[in-house]
């Protein structure tokens, strides 16, 4: 368990279960939930027994973003959201992408505002058929963030990244995968043990061919073909360099499971 209940810590079997807590809140987010959060990520990079993350929500939601009862203007002042999304959400983000293991996202109910924009930052998402997400931020007179103005475009395309944006129409999880937002929408009854058993398998694999695969297909977004190349030739080398190349190849000439140990 982390220090802080607002997201529930467990590591098992090389995965660290990430289970945002605020479930009366659909998980929104609060400046504790902020911190223990990007605690549980710094944690997943700096700690080798973890080789996968498993980010979720606790209740019926995932997360309907950022908690507006921070935020209530009634209260008096003008708020600088800028400094939160410094100080919070492009952190959170940075540490997502950056972090060289598989992050596995089981969106188990709405998914809004900020909420969404993670977890379509996260490495595979799956989510419940009942969930749905909601770029809300055109609902209060906000811009997506937590990158979505990056991923929607390159995910969906920029008529249904705009249409999406600008309407804050739902999505339902089925329409998000055959769009190509989320990997995939399963039955509710079954996410958890489907997201569970995906990370549990991740976390047996070759941790550090997963970690140079994931650097490579994320910076295809910006590099030329040439520039491509020459990164999966530089990964190469290095991934054949590793115990767990090794160990898959002796495992597939011998014919059994190979073993890998992440290095
Ligand atoms: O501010 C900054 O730092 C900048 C960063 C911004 C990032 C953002 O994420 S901005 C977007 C913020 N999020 C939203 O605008 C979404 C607000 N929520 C909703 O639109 C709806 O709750 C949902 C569509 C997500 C779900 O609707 P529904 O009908 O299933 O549930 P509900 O009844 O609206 O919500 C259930 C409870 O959760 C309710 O509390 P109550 O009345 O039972 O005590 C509701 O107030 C609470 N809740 C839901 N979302 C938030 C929230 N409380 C605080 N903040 C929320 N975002």
């Amino acid at each position: 368990m982390s220090e802080s209940d607002t997201v529930l810590s467990a590591l098992e079997d090389g995965v660290l279960r990430l289970m945002l807590n605020r479930p009366d809140k659909l998980n929104a987010f609060n400046e504790e939930m902020h911190r223990a959060l990007r605690a549980g990520f710094e944690r997943a990079h700096s700690d080798s027994d973890v080789r996968a993350v498993l980010l979720t929500g606790a209740g019926r939601g995932f997360s309907a973003g950022q908690d507006l009862g921070d935020r209530d203007p009634r209260k008096g002042g003008t708020p600088d959201l800028g400094h939160t999304i410094e100080t919070f959400y492009n952190p959170l983000l940075r540490l997502i992408r950056s972090l060289e293991k598989p992050v596995v996202c089981a969106v188990n109910g709405v998914a809004a505002g900020a909420g969404a924009n993670i977890a379509f930052a996260c490495d595979i998402t799956l989510a419940a058929r009942s969930a749905r997400f909601i770029q809300a931020f055109a609902k209060i007179g906000l811009v997506p963030d937590s990158g979505g103005t990056w991923s929607l475009p390159r995910l969906i395309g920029e008529a249904r990244a705009k249409a999406l944006a600008l309407t804050a129409e739902p999505l339902d999880a089925e329409t998000a995968a055959n769009w190509g937002l989320i990997w995939r929408a399963v039955d509710d009854a079954a996410l958890m043990e489907q997201a569970t058993a995906l990370s549990a398998r991740l976390a047996a694999g070759p941790t550090k061919g997963f970690g140079m695969t994931k650097r490579a297909i994320q910076a295809a977004a910006t590099n030329s073909l040439d520039e491509q190349l020459n990164l999966e030739r530089d990964l190469q080398r290095e991934a054949g360099r590793s115990a767990d190349y090794a160990e898959g190849v002796a495992a597939f000439l011998e014919k059994r499971k190979p073993e890998f140990k992440g290095r």
